[in-house]
């Protein structure tokens, strides 16, 4: 704890003020819930006054010291708060991958509001590269070539993302390594990543929606695409009903994962949050807060219950074929609110399940079993039983099991043994978990808690090894901490993230259950989530194949580098480039021209990436061997210009330029 200064009265203001809003959704929580069944708070139960309770929130919302002390006093017990970089014992298998070796895993992480997704290796944490999705990226030309700048444009012309859920796609229940979907919650889109390239191939802005928090995959064969509206707004969002919060809806999209294209949504009370689904193809289970349907905080948190909801996928595709449905902006909406006819009989559209308020997130066991609901703002994981889901008709009844964990769990992530591991905000900790004693012990108990180990501080997702596949290896576990405090060098106001590595390979009887923290790790804000493939899954291509893009667009070689005017005011430019040389070493246009420079890096070799670039036009592309890009612009400045290579690429990699000659047109 280095940040103790105590002086600043308004960070104690909003300690306070924090404290005192907490306390009010607690209070109203408690009155509400007495008597009631078992799904309410139940904080004395916690063995912790809401005092306690409060303090620790009140901690972890102020970004002051206090926050720091959260995570060191709840450790109290001394365990492996010091370990740092160095594993604490010899059961931990090398996690330094020395020089020139490679990685076990590949680590996908959503960027957050930087709009991308890093490429990690596992265990080294290595950033390997950086996939640009809904942000333009210089580095890699991307949002710069016709081609994606066209792609952003025509996915509403956003300039940044905020991408939260990498799901990678499945062949019976496996990653397949083809594509990675993700959403931005920021602009209501879906994304698709081709894993052949590392490349954004696809962006939809899903209609009538304002933003996309859930997404994932359909398991087993994603036959799917799925997408959660966090936020409530009018259907259509024209401008009526500003002043209705009470037609306000959520939706969920499904869309295809070859056409990208919106297939259907349904409508539902209350928000939509987070996903997952089944291994089977039938259900897909959400969570879900506010179901008040309020706008303000104290609206969303009056009730001291919420809902998950669980899609029946096929029945809400026997609606749709059956066209039972409306359409808003072209877009068939299902009717899944509590109401609806489709909800009646064997085969109801939605289930709502009750689950206490507020709950975060639901993450399906890897046997397709279970979805676990953490609790967030309830010190318990919801256990759902999926095959109840069809079997048993009274919703109450499929939460099978409800383990008390500990303060502000977030995401549950599984190893191969058939153990759980929470994220608990609140507590800056990871719990272990066994899944099956939670399953046969009563709820509210803590007989299934195998462990509990520190992290620093403020967990959020957490991701084991090939977790969310049928296949979870369970040898590591990442926490993506959303704080760093005192962990690094400091840098100014906004601090790196901090992603610990865990082993969790030895199920040891001790505090931590065997868990051991291996690394710590500065990330550049704000990853909110990663998923982990073994490497033999991910086949990446070493340079492009220039048959994936016959017919659109052509293969210049030197022989054909050329200028073909297509009219008085259209030129198209033809060029190789090679080291280290463009295949027009210039090109003359006129003033006013629209100029479409096509390249081709008509090099075999990998690793040769050449740039093309022209100095005050913002002309910049990047070609990989054997890819060709294409660039349209105006020629508005008459002059000299000169074309250059970014990328170092040989011992003449400075002489390899062209000139873009720009008559003045009389
Ligand atoms: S949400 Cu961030 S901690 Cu967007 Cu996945 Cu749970
Ligand atoms: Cu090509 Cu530098």
């Amino acid at each position: 704890m280095t940040n103790t200064a105590s002086e600043p009265t308004e960070t104690d203001e909003s300690v306070t003020e924090y404290e005192a809003q907490l306390n009010k959704v607690l209070a109203d929580t408690d009155e509400t819930a007495a008597g009631e069944d078992e799904v309410s708070l139940q904080l004395p139960s916690l063995g912790l006054s809401r005092r306690d309770f409060m303090k620790a929130g009140a901690a972890v919302g102020t970004i002051g010291s206090l926050a720091g002390c959260a995570g060191v006093m709840n450790n109290g017990e001394g365990n492996s708060g010091g370990s740092q970089n160095h594993s604490g014992s010899g059961d931990v298998p090398e996690h330094f991958v020395p020089p020139g070796e490679h990685d076990e895993y590949y680590g996908f992480w959503s960027g957050g509001h930087s709009g991308d997704i890093r490429v990690y290796g596992l265990p080294s944490m290595r950033e390997l590269t950086r996939v640009p999705v809904f942000n333009r990226e210089p580095a890699k030309g991307y949002g710069f070539d016709d081609g994606s700048s066209q792609m952003l444009e025509d996915a509403g012309g956003y300039t940044w993302g905020d991408s939260h859920h990498p799901s990678l796609s499945e062949t019976d229940g496996k990653y397949d390594g083809r594509y990675i979907y993700v959403n931005d919650k920021a602009n209501g889109r879906v994304a698709r990543v081709n894993l052949k390239y590392f490349e954004t191939d696809a962006i939809t802005d899903v209609p009538n929606v304002q933003s996309v928090h859930g997404c994932c995959i359909q398991s087993p064969d994603t036959d799917y695409i799925f997408a959660n509206s966090e936020f409530r707004t009018p259907l259509p969002n024209d401008g009526r009903d500003i002043d209705n919060p009470d037609k306000y809806v959520s939706l969920f999209t499904a869309l295809d994962p070859e056409s990208m294209e919106v297939l259907w949504q349904v409508e539902v009370d209350g928000n939509l949050d987070i996903l997952d689904t089944d291994k089977d193809g039938k259900w897909a289970l959400a969570s879900a807060y506010n179901d008040e349907e309020g706008v303000e905080i104290e609206e969303m948190t009056k009730n001291d219950r919420d809902f998950v909801k669980a899609f029946n996928v096929p029945a809400i595709q026997e609606a749709v074929d059956a066209g039972n449905y409306r359409e808003v902006n072209g877009v068939p909406i299902v009717d899944g609110t509590k109401g609806s006819s489709l909800n009646q009989g064997d085969e109801p559209a939605v289930r709502y399940i009750p689950t206490p308020k507020s709950p975060h997130c639901v993450e399906v066991t890897p046997d397709g079993k279970y979805g676990m609901v953490a609790g967030k703002l309830s010190p318990t994981v919801s256990i759902i039983d999926i095959e109840k889901l069809s079997t048993e008709p009274d919703s109450s009844k499929v939460i099978v099991g409800q383990p008390k964990v500990g303060l502000g769990p977030l995401h549950t992530t599984y190893d191969d043994r058939g153990h759980a591991y929470t994220s608990l905000f609140i507590d800056s900790q990871v719990v272990k978990w066994d899944i099956e004693t939670a399953v046969n012990s009563p709820k509210q108990s803590e007989e299934a808690i195998l462990g509990k180990i520190d992290v620093h501080y403020n967990p959020g997702h957490i991701q084991a090894v090939q977790a969310m596949s049928t296949e979870p290896t369970g040898d590591w576990l990442v926490v993506l901490n959303k704080l760093s405090k005192d962990r690094f060098l400091p840098v100014g106001p906004i601090y790196p993230d901090n992603d610990q590595l865990i082993y969790i390979g030895n199920d040891k009887d001790d505090e931590q259950g065997g868990m051991e923290l291996v690394s710590d790790h500065p990330v550049y804000p704000e990853p909110h989530d990663a998923i982990f493939a073994t490497k033999d899954k991910i086949e990446p291509a070493k340079t492009w194949d220039k048959s994936d893009y016959k017919g659109e667009k052509e293969y210049v070689t030197e022989s054909n580098s050329r200028v073909d005017r297509v009219d008085d005011e259209t030129v198209e430019v033809y060029t190789s480039v090679k080291r280290s040389e463009y295949g027009l070493r210039d090109f003359r246009v006129k003033e006013g021209d629209e100029v479409t420079i096509t390249a081709t890096n008509v090099e075999g070799s990998q690793d040769i990436v050449h740039g093309l670039v022209v100095p005050e036009y913002d002309i910049n592309i990047a070609l990989a061997p054997q890819d060709t890009r294409e660039v349209t612009f105006t020629a508005d400045k008459p002059g000299v210009y000169w074309v250059y290579c970014t990328y170092f690429c040989s011992a003449l990699h400075l002489e390899m330029r062209s000139r873009m000659l720009v008559e003045p047109r009389d």
